[in-house]
């Protein structure tokens, strides 16, 4: 058993994305229909550019497959761009201000912006959801499933999201064309990208993600780095332009007494250990307990706006414009499913830390035998 990782590659405009996945367990069945399905959903969005319209990403799995299951070699994934124009797209020198463009062009020592902006675009997301329908499907048969919906875009905020099965939240949230469970906040959130794209101008926002049956004590809390809350921060902050996250109540949790914050604790024979309030998100201590996962990941809007901010002309140093590329006015509802995909990747790699197991097979005997060990405790 090795530890569970990937690694993706590609230009938004290149020939393809691929990624590779390494360390995942041999005989997890993979239905390709399901991992175009999650490909579809990041590709919906109210507010989405043209780009959306004619890529219609599809997942051909190039190896570590066969006859439908893992094989527990490397899994080779490709999507392929339709929008292959790499070489024959304009040379950029105008920085956008909030993009990767200027200190990336630093960094590289690139004098064409596009050398940067092709691998910092929000395009490399769709191997990222690859990599996470397939971790699905591994987390699927260990009684793991995630999901999220959209809780604001811009000043539009959603009443408390209920309590409601994974199958039920997920049909409601991919229902909806911002994947927000509020029907009223919903159409508010429609008319603001609308009022948005008319005034050339773009919106962040707020997506959750939920998982749901991760037994307790994944992650630990001896050692910094493997505090698996933070390790979720972390990967949920790595989607393009998320700039906070926040794992259950956090945000509120800073502004009001302990005493009003934490999650006390019950026992019940039949039943074990619950509590009756979710505010930690299903963390303590940096470890799962057992309760849903909640995090939040905090968008701010795109930096391509239509109506350009200034900036400066790389060469003659002149101020300019930023240039304008093809963009979305608002990504937030895409971004949910991005998150669902790192959640699925950070707790199918938590999962086979904690268990252990070189074939699915093993590591579902293991997860019995742990949960048998924690319903005894
Ligand atoms: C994206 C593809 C891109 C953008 C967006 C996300 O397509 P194009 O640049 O060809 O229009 O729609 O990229 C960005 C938000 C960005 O900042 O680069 C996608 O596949 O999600």
């Amino acid at each position: 058993m090795s530890v569970l990782r990937f690694l993706t590659a590609g230009e938004s405009h290149g020939v393809a994305l691929v990624a590779v996945i390494e360390g995942m367990p041999a005989g997890v069945p993979i239905d390709g229909v399901l991992l175009n399905e999650q490909m579809k959903r990041r590709q919906l969005g109210y507010g989405r550019g043209p780009r959306m319209k004619f890529e219609s990403d599809a997942v051909q799995i190039l190896s570590g497959v066969r006859q439908g299951k893992t094989l527990g070699s490397p899994i080779a994934l490709q999507i392929m761009n339709k929008d292959a124009s790499i070489d024959r797209l304009p040379v950029v020198t105008q920085p956008r201000p909030g993009h990767a463009d200027l200190t990336g062009a630093i960094k590289y020592d690139h004098r064409d912006v596009r050398n940067v902006l092709e691998r910092a675009s929000a395009r490399e997301t769709a191997a990222r959801v690859a990599v996470g329908a397939v971790c699905r499907q591994l987390l699927a048969p260990l009684g793991v499933e995630i999901g999220s919906h959209v809780v604001a875009i811009g000043a539009t905020r959603a009443k408390p999201a209920p309590e409601l099965p994974m199958t039920k939240l997920l049909a409601k949230a991919d229902a909806s064309p911002v994947r927000c469970l509020d029907p009223k906040a919903e159409q508010a959130m429609v008319r603001e990208i609308d009022a948005c794209a008319k005034r050339g101008d773009t919106l962040g926002g707020i997506f959750e993600v939920q998982a749901l049956g991760a037994p307790p004590g994944l992650g630990s809390y001896v050692h910094y780095d493997r505090r698996l809350d933070a390790i979720l921060a972390w990967s949920i902050m790595s989607i393009h332009a998320v700039k906070a996250v926040e794992v259950g109540d956090g945000i509120l949790a800073a502004s009001i007494p302990g005493s009003q914050v934490q999650d006390e604790i019950f026992y019940t024979k039949g039943k074990g250990f619950h509590r009756s309030s979710n505010r930690a998100g299903g963390f303590e201590g940096g470890m799962t307990t057992g309760q849903p996962i909640v995090v939040r990941g905090f968008l701010k809007p795109l930096s391509t706006l239509k109506k350009p901010l200034r900036s400066v002309e790389i060469r003659s140093k002149k101020p300019v414009v930023a240039t304008v590329e093809r963009t979305d006015v608002c990504t937030v509802p895409a971004a949910g499913v991005i998150g669902e995909a790192m959640a699925a990747f950070e707790l199918s790699k938590a999962m086979l830390e904690k268990l252990g197991g070189d074939s699915l097979r093993e590591l579902q005997r293991n997860l019995r035998g742990y949960l048998a060990q924690v319903r005894g405790f």
